[in-house]
């Protein structure tokens, strides 16, 4: 540990006296995003051995690799390096925020197209979305009205399933 930290730091002074261009640094810093440098040190704290190198056992700390470590193996040797971690770790933040974006769009439609309903204007019908999959909760007046949003619901682009948890107000 100690001798790789001197190592890193001799090196680091081997480029800045090679270099000892300030603009270098910065083009270095702009290239890598914020979260690759996070992954770097998440990578780091996930390899307890020092390996430089994920085995399974390691990156299973991190729960996304408990299912996703042989798909992230990109060269099948059963370890996960930098590159093969901070590509699987971008790879899946970009896939999420997609999520996120594309749920969120759905749950606005379903909204509007409930608002578009006569009778569901004064309602207080809730509605949430993961993953395409559509959960309508709240009160209604009417069995039909019921029966109307989740089919609203279902109509809506890129909704994989409605969950219906609206229930009519009792009497
Ligand atoms: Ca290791
Ligand atoms: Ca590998």
């Amino acid at each position: 540990m100690k001798n790789n930290t001197a190592f890193k730091f001799s090196l680091l002074g081997l480029v800045f006296t090679a270099s000892s261009i300030p603009s270098l640094v910065f083009a270095a810093d702009n290239m890598n995003n914020p979260n690759q440098s996070n992954y770097v040190k998440t990578f780091k704290a996930l390899d307890v051995d020092n390996s430089k190198s994920l085995s399974k056992t390691e990156a299973s700390k991190e729960k996304l690799f408990v299912k996703n470590f042989a798909a992230a193996d990109k060269n099948n040797d059963a370890s996960l390096d930098q590159d093969e971690y901070t590509e699987y770790k971008t790879h899946y933040e970009q896939a999420n925020v997609k999520r996120i974006a594309s749920d969120s769009l759905i749950t606005s439609k379903v909204k509007a197209s409930l608002l578009k309903e006569e009778g569901f204007k004064s309602m207080n019908v809730s509605v949430t979305t993961y993953k395409g999959t559509v959960l309508l909760s709240g009160f209604v007046e009417t069995e039909m009205q019921l029966k109307q949003a989740e089919k609203i619901a279902a109509a809506i682009d890129g909704v994989t399933m409605v969950k219906n948890s609206l229930v009519v107000k009792p009497e």
